[in-house]
């Protein structure tokens, strides 16, 4: 069965550049290793290819130290593409870089111009929905411009809490399939995938929550055995990639790209 939320034919990534080592982190474990970075992220590529999409590297942004985490810059549907507005003051301009490549495939680009913030890695799109997790980048009034912007295409955007201290929505939960969320027991315990199959991240492995279910693949950081036999056994096709370079950083497979099919697809 196809599915918008989760079939995509494009994927727009960008390389990581030496700046990396200076990314926003929450607890310091050492600065990147941009080499095994790049690794990980060529695996992070192919993987993404290997499903059949066409991906989109974009070269390094030194003046963006976390501007790999592509994700946060933009939110894209089938009907449009939306520049964010990230809320943390190194990372705003990061839209603004985003937005023409975007205008390239789209032909448009909508913008959340504040005075509200918001971060794609608060963001989740499901099949029949879009939830949204205020957090320390995204406030109320930058879901609601967002509700505004997305409601003439027919999205109903929900408005949700990030548990406290956990940088993004998305750093918890992932969308695996039409009706399945793969979570940590604290979001899924705030109820707010009620209505939805949840599967539970195992004890211990929280981090792997931030996996993507991109057309056939599930992508998941590596070293978390217990959740990907999970996965594995509810029929998953799963392919691990190294993270523990964009992990020093809070970054997870989500992050790394931008998944869409643009209206000509
Ligand atoms: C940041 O703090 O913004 C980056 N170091 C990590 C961003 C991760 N992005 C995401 O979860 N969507």
């Amino acid at each position: 069965m196809s599915s918008r939320s989760y079939n995509f034919t494009h994927a727009v990534t960008r390389k990581p550049g030496e700046s990396v080592t200076d990314g926003l982190r929450t607890v310091d474990t050492g600065a990147p290793d941009l080499q095994l970075f790049l690794e990980h992220h060529a695996d992070y590529v192919s993987a993404l290819e290997s499903t059949g999409a066409t991906v989109v590297t974009l070269d390094p942004l030194e003046e963006f130290p976390d501007s790999v985490f592509v994700e946060d810059a933009a939110l894209c549907l089938p009907e449009g593409a939306i520049a964010m507005r990230p809320g943390t003051p190194s990372r705003m301009d990061e839209a603004d870089k985003m937005a023409p490549v975007l205008e390239d495939i789209y032909g448009k680009v909508h913008r959340i111009s504040g005075p509200g913030f918001i971060d794609g890695g608060d963001i989740l799109t499901t099949e029949s929905e879009i939830l949204v997790g205020t957090s320390a980048r995204t406030d109320s009034a930058g879901i609601d411009e967002l509700r505004t912007l997305v409601a003439p295409w027919g999205y109903t955007v929900r408005e949700l809490q990030t548990p406290e201290g956990v940088l993004h929505f998305k750093t918890d939960c992932s969308l695996l399939d039409n009706k399945t969320i793969l979570s940590t027991s604290r979001l899924a315990a705030t109820g707010c995938f009620d209505g939805y199959r949840v599967l539970l991240t195992a004890k211990g492995e929280e981090p792997c929550a931030n996996s993507i279910r991109f057309n056939n693949l599930v992508l998941m950081p590596a070293g978390f055995p217990k959740t990907e036999a999970m996965l594995r056994a509810e029929g998953y096709e799963v392919r691990i990639i190294g993270n523990s370079e964009a992990g020093k950083l809070d970054g997870g497979m989500s992050c790394l790209s931008l998944r869409f099919s643009p209206p000509s697809n």
